[in-house]
């Protein structure tokens, strides 16, 4: 059978690519099961540091698996593994990057935002289609656009259904850039192997701190940034990062 998630290594930087186009990469259960046990097999290595979730050109995920979800009775709803997913993506410590060209809808928009940043394409296409299928996203799309892009704004897209294209996604605020077409997996890639550059305790932890600010109050946040700051005060790369800036050269991190 197929591999569901080709996922592959450059360096520090893995590439985990969604391979299901004949059903323009729907999140079946067992692609979720392929992409989530995938990222929790290189979080814990210290050779990983920044992990890129890509699709194809044409598409991204085009959400849930409808087809699954039409046949699933609601005590097998109550039940589902799929539920866990995004548990187990919200999990994952290490810097996760979402390379999106064409559709990334649903389900495959939640993805993207679950992500710490989105590459897009010009070409691609956002969405929160759920409502037109008599459900609501379940991914946590309606909490984590409506954390970008206000109430306002989520109302309308996840009310309607309408896709929003790459332009508006960055006007927004939702994608961290907007390249050219036949660009989007180099520059992600690219974008990667940028923070894979740094001392990967210190992205971890800085991870952890930023994610915290979607959760929290400003003072508990603040609090626990300065905890997380004297863990990375601990680091060995630190001492390096300082000495290497005060000897006028290069630092080289080892992940200590
Ligand atoms: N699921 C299953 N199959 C899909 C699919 C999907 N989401 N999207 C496309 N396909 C299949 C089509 O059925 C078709 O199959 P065949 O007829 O060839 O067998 C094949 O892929 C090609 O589709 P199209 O002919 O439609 O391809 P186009 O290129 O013309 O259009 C499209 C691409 C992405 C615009 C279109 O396929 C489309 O609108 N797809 C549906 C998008 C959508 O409504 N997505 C929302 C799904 S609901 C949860 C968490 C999250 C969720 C649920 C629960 N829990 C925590 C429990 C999320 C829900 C969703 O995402």
């Amino acid at each position: 059978m197929p591999e569901l998630v080709e996922s592959s290594r450059d360096g520090h930087v893995a590439l985990l690519r969604l391979n299901r186009p004949e059903a323009r990469n729907a999140l079946s259960p067992e692609l979720m099961e392929q992409l989530a046990g995938e990222l929790e097999r290189l979080d814990p290595d210290p050779e990983v540091r920044c992990a890129v979730i890509a699709g194809s050109e044409k598409v991204f995920a085009a959400g849930a698996d409808i087809r699954a979800m039409s046949e699933r009775s609601f005590s097998e709803v109550l039940r589902h593994p799929a539920a866990s997913f995004w548990r187990r993506l919200a999990a994952i410590k290490t810097p996760m990057i979402a390379a999106v060209s064409g559709y990334a809808l649903g389900g495959g928009c939640e993805l993207a935002l679950a992500c710490d940043m989105i590459v897009a394409a010009e070409g691609a296409q956002f969405g929160q289609p759920e409502i037109n299928l008599g459900i609501i996203p379940g991914g946590g799309g309606t909490q984590r656009l409506a954390r970008v892009l206000g109430k306002q704004r989520t109302m309308e897209y996840v009310l309607t259904g309408r896709r929003f294209d790459a332009a508006d996604a960055h006007a927004m605020g939702l994608v961290n850039r907007v390249v050219a077409d036949g660009r989007w997996l180099e520059e992600a890639l690219a974008l990667a192997a940028d923070v894979a550059k740094q001392p990967p305790i210190a992205a971890r932890l800085a991870k952890q701190a930023v994610l915290v600010a979607e959760e929290t109050a400003l003072s508990p946040g603040i609090e626990n940034e300065r905890r997380l700051y004297e863990l990375a005060m601990a680091t060995e790369d630190r001492v390096e990062g300082m000495t290497a800036f005060l000897e006028k050269r290069e630092p080289k991190f080892e992940g200590k």
